[in-house]
């Protein structure tokens, strides 16, 4: 029997140039299954415990010895010797390691380095890519991506007050068309922010990131770009954004400062409902705080069947809280992102709930990423049909894609473009 041989974490730098772990993971035949573990700015109340040494005048306080020393003397001790391919054994074990409810103890990128590292180390085993591993002879689906090309709210420092601007090349009939497609719009915009003298520097998404403070004009310079590159607006290339509310609420009401607005939940409401008339939206993440279920309940009420209403930080890859969700219908879609909750099962549990009550699953990465592809890889496995993984430029976004292309390459014939789909679901044609 194959079993795992050794665990080994180490720090490493992400894309903000802050330490996180990468774990390889050993097998007796000699395989080797590698992971790095991402890390958000904007991160939601209620996520697995992100352990960092806050140590001062060291890294800033931001280093991960201890996590990596989890990693290499109790994780190594207690799995050393274990069969790699029982991946849900193995997961639920290390939460009982951890012993602690949002896994403080060991650290969730401790656990999750780990967990996504054997994962890695299986697929090597079995001679299979990871999205194969995981997914089976019935994973084709290639995701519609969000790209995510104006910056704003904790990813960048101009006015806007929303974090993500984004398209979604939704009618196209391959991902690599629909990624050309994004690109060009992504070149065009830079083209249109420069003539009108703003800046073309980029926020830790790889999207722009100019100095303006109104969504409306951030998404009227996009239709532009949309338009100038030969597409059409609402019927190949749609709109999407992650409004990332939970930053901008205090003791009862969104303050909007770059628009100058203050607006209770209410009239947060209207203020979506008014700018889905007037751009083709098909997907608003975090339109409100975390704990403002009311808010994405009326919502979806309102335009839940034009659009996704999709919680991030209100679901934070949580089956519990996703549960909570699916009753009370607040959202009808799910972000899922592995280090809110710290182990690769329950990720897989989560999408699973959430596709079997017709949620919208959208797998994603951290606005702090490393080189690492896992998240291109899940989103094929389990056919979730949608990925946000940033902009087209900086290499730890466009890693993403170029996995993305691989994957769509080797399964020729076979790849399936999830855009129509996706279409019909949400479009009304104008
Ligand atoms: C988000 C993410 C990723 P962060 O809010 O959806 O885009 O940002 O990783 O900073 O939480
Ligand atoms: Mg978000």
């Amino acid at each position: 029997m194959v079993y795992i041989e050794n665990v080994f974490a180490r720090q490493i730098l992400d894309s903000r140039g802050n330490p996180t772990l990468e774990v390889d993971v050993k097998l007796s035949d000699g395989s080797i299954g590698r992971a790095a573990v991402p890390s958000g700015a904007s991160t939601g109340k209620y996520e697995a415990y992100e352990l960092r040494d806050q140590q001062n005048n060291f890294y800033n306080g931001n280093s991960v010895k201890k996590a990596v020393e989890n990693v290499n003397v109790e994780i190594f001790n207690t799995f050393s010797g274990r069969n790699p391919l029982e991946q849900k054994i193995i997961d639920y074990d290390l939460i009982e390691l951890d012993n602690t409810k949002n896994k403080s103890r060991l650290g969730a990128n401790a656990m999750l380095g780990f967990s996504m590292a054997v994962a890695r180390a299986a697929a090597n085993f079995k001679d299979l890519p990871l999205w194969q591993y995981i997914g089976g002879i019935r994973a084709n689906t290639l995701p519609v991506p969000m790209m995510n090309i104006i910056n704003g709210g904790a990813h960048a420092n101009n006015g806007l007050d929303f974090q993500e601007c984004m398209i979604m090349p939704i009618g196209f009939s391959t991902f690599s068309d629909a990624l050309r497609a994004g690109v060009e719009i992504f070149h065009n915009l830079k083209k249109i922010l420069s003539e009108k003298s703003l800046s073309t520097a980029v926020g830790d998404e790889g999207g722009f990131a100019p100095n303006i403070n109104n969504l409306e004009e951030a998404l009227s310079y996009i239709s532009k770009a949309i338009e100038i590159s030969g597409y059409r607006l609402g019927e190949e290339i749609f709109i999407s954004i992650d409004a990332a509310a939970s930053e901008l609420y205090r003791k009862g009401l969104y303050h909007l400062s770059g628009e100058n607005k203050k607006l209770n939940t209410a009239e947060l409401i209207k203020y979506w409902e008014g700018i889905c008339n007037k751009f083709p939206i098909v997907s608003i993440e975090d339109p409100f705080d975390e704990n403002d279920w009311d808010g994405f309940k009326e919502l979806t009420k309102s335009l839940g069947n034009k659009l996704q209403v999709v919680g991030d930080d209100l679901f934070v890859t949580n089956k519990n809280r996703l549960s909570r969700g699916i009753k009370d219908q607040s959202g009808n879609a799910i972000l899922i992102k592995l280090n809110q909750i710290g182990t690769v099962s329950e990720t897989l549990e989560t999408i699973e709930l959430a596709k079997s009550n017709n949620f919208g699953v959208i797998i994603s990465h951290r606005s702090g990423e490393t080189e690492d592809v896992f998240v291109s890889d899940l989103s094929v496995a389990l056919n979730t049909g949608q990925i946000k993984t940033g902009s087209l430029s900086r290499s730890d976004r466009t890693a993403k894609y170029n996995q993305l292309i691989r994957i769509e390459e080797f399964l020729g014939n076979n790849a399936y473009y999830f855009g129509r789909n996706f279409f019909n679901k949400y479009i009304q044609r104008v």
